[in-house]
């Protein structure tokens, strides 16, 4: 077990499409304790590969109160959301921002396991909102992405001032346009 480095909005990196798995192996496995690890040190709720500069369709949450209850999904597809839920959002790709953002109330996803067993898991709330904003990552996508231009150029600024990890213009160089 490892933990890995997390990249922080505006890193380019985080738009990558991530690629299907092909076999799930001991890579993968790995790659998905490091997850985990990396998750519950932060802690967190959910971390996608993405978000650990790995391109590749896997994910893991667990929103259970006493961090026993971990999920991972290799290659998940929503295959049905419905209703309507807002909850306060936040990323440990975007630290110390937390945004209300719509998604779907309930949703069945269709994923993987790490023995590589197919599975479908229904979840509601919070669960529900977690697996969403994950299976985003892995389209390059972000819970900024939902909010007002003005939130987020706000976010962006501010995140590229703190940096503590990288200097600013390394931060600006890795920058996209968003
Ligand atoms: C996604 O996010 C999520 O700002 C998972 O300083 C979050 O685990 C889905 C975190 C909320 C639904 C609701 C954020 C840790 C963790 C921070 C996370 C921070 C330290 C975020
Ligand atoms: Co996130």
């Amino acid at each position: 077990m490892a933990l890995r480095r997390v990249l922080h909005y505006p890193d380019s990196r985080l738009r990558t499409q991530a690629k299907p798995v092909e076999t799930v192996d001991d890579d993968i496995r790995q790659l998905i304790d490091d997850l985990l690890e990396t998750m519950y040190e932060a802690p967190g709720i959910g971390l996608a590969a993405t978000q650990v500069n790995v391109h590749k369709r896997v994910l893991v949450v667990d929103v259970s109160e006493n961090h026993d209850q971990p999920h991972a999904f290799v290659n998940p597809v929503i295959e049905f959301a419905e209703g309507t839920q807002q909850r306060e959002e936040g990323c440990l790709s975007v630290p110390g921002f937390y945004e209300p953002v719509e998604r779907a109330e309930h949703i069945r996803v269709a994923a993987l396991d790490r023995a590589g067993k197919a599975f479908t898991l229904e979840a509601q709330g919070l669960l529900a909102v977690c697996i969403q904003h994950e299976c985003d990552h892995l389209d390059g996508k972000l819970f900024v992405d939902y909010l007002s231009s003005l939130k987020r150029q706000r976010i962006k600024k501010r995140l590229l001032k703190q940096s503590p990890d990288s200097p600013r213009r390394s931060a600006l160089a890795r920058a996209g346009p968003g």
